[in-house]
C-alpha cells in the first residue's frame, strides 16, 4: 500500500525559529530575524536559479570579481538579494560576501550581529543545470553597538559562530542551518511559498561509503591525502564529486562519506575559503557528530589571518576523518 506522506504541515521554519527563540528567553527576536532574512532571499534566489535559463540570467557578466574570477550574472542577483534582505532586516551591521572585496557596511550601527556570506557557491554549475548553494555564517560583533565595526568583528575562529547554514538549490531547494543546538533540514514547497522541517536533528553516518576529491593535483597533494585516497580505493570506497561543495557536503552530510580539498602545487593552502565556505560547513558537520579539519586541526578552532584566507578542507564522518588524521606523518 502507498505509505502516506505524513507532511509534517504546520512546522514552518517561520514557526521553528520562533520556537527556538522561546526557548531562550533572554531572546529579543534579532537572531530570529536576521534567519529570516536568510529564509526570504533564498526564496528569492530559488525562483531566479529555477528559470535562469529561460530568462538569460544563466551566464557570464562582463565582469571579473576581485579574486580575479569571472563572475556570472547569479553570483551578482545574490549578492545583491541576500546583502539587501539583510540590510533590510536590520539586525547586522556590516556583512563580508565572497563577492565582494571590502566589507559592506549596512548602516545599522546598532545591530549586533555580522554576517558571512559565499551568496552562490559553484555558480559555474548553473548553465548546465547542476545544484548550487548558499553558505552563511553568524557572529556577534566584538565592536560595541553604536561604534564602527571593526575587521576583528570578521576574523572570529569560528568557534564563535552563533548560526551556520547553507541552501542548496538542488532537486529541491533545502535550508540546512543549526544555531548550536543540532541540525535541522527544511524543504521549499514553491507553490506555498514556505519551507517545511523535512529532515529533523540531522545526525552524519560515522562512516561511509563515498569520497569526494578532485585528483587533478593527485602528484603535489601531501602524503597523508595520497596514503589516504589509496586506502579508499582498497576498501573500494565509491568516488562521488559533483563539483559543487555545497551539494557533495550535503550528500555526505545524508548517507556518511568524506570531502577532500587538499593543498596542491595549484592551491598551496588549498583552494576554499575559511570565513566563507569552511566554518559554516564545519559548525554544520561538528554539529551533526561529524568532523572537519585542515589536515591537522579542526577547522573551527583555526584563528583567521584574513578574510579571503584559504584552507585545506576535510570534512564529513568522524571515522572518515579520524582515519585520515591517522595518516599524518
Ligand atoms: P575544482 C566551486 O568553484 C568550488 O568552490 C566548490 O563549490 C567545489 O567543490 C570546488 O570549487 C570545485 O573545485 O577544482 O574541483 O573545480
Amino acid at each position: 500500500s502507498i505509505q502516506s506522506f505524513s507532511y509534517p504541515v504546520g512546522t514552518t521554519i517561520d514557526r521553528f525559529i520562533g520556537q527556538r527563540q522561546t526557548e531562550h528567553p533572554t531572546a529579543k527576536g534579532e537572531l530570529s530575524q536576521l534567519l529570516r532574512d536568510i529564509v526570504l532571499a533564498s526564496k528569492i534566489i530559488s525562483r531566479e536559479i529555477n528559470r535562469a535559463g529561460l530568462s538569460g540570467i544563466d551566464g557570464m557578466t562582463e565582469e571579473e570579481n576581485f579574486h580575479g574570477e569571472k563572475q556570472r550574472m547569479l553570483d551578482v542577483i545574490a549578492d545583491v538579494r541576500f546583502t539587501s534582505a539583510l540590510i533590510k532586516g536590520e539586525q547586522v551591521c556590516a556583512i563580508l560576501s565572497e563577492e565582494r572585496e571590502g566589507i559592506i557596511d549596512t548602516g545599522h550601527p546598532e545591530a549586533k550581529y555580522i554576517v558571512i556570506i559565499d551568496p552562490l557557491d559553484g555558480s559555474s554549475n548553473i548553465d548546465v543545470n547542476i545544484s548550487v548553494g548558499t553558505i552563511f555564517s553568524v557572529y556577534r560583533r566584538i565592536s560595541k553597538p553604536g561604534e564602527a565595526f571593526t575587521m576583528e568583528d570578521f576574523l572570529q575562529a569560528g568557534t564563535a559562530q552563533v548560526a551556520a547554514g547553507y541552501i542548496l538549490y538542488g532537486a529541491s531547494t533545502m535550508l540546512v542551518y543549526t544555531t548550536g543546538d543540532g541540525v535541522n533540514g527544511f524543504t521549499y514547497e514553491p507553490s506555498l511559498g514556505e519551507y517545511f522541517l523535512s529532515h529533523p536533528k540531522i545526525t552524519q553516518p560515522e562512516s561511509g561509503d563515498y569520497y569526494s576529491i578532485n585528483e587533478n593535483q593527485r602528484e603535489s597533494f601531501p602524503d597523508q591525502v595520497k596514503t589516504y585516497l589509496s586506502s579508499c580505493k582498497k576498501d573500494n570506497l565509491n568516488t562521488r564529486y559533483v563539483g559543487s561543495l555545497v551539494c557533495d557536503f550535503h550528500r555526505n552530510l545524508l548517507k556518511g562519506g568524506i570531502y577532500l580539498y587538499p593543498s596542491s602545487e595549484q592551491y598551496q593552502d588549498g583552494k576554499l575559503r575559511l570565513l566563507y565556505e569552511c566554518n559554516a560547513l564545519a559548525m554544520i558537520a561538528e554539529q551533526a557528530s561529524g568532523s572537519s579539519i585542515d589536515g591537522s586541526q579542526p577547522i573551527l578552532r583555526i584563528q583567521p589571518e584574513w578574510h579571503h584566507q584559504r584552507v585545506p578542507f576535510f570534512t564529513g564522518s568522524s571515522n572518515m576523518i579520524k582515519d585520515l588524521l591517522g595518516f599524518s606523518t
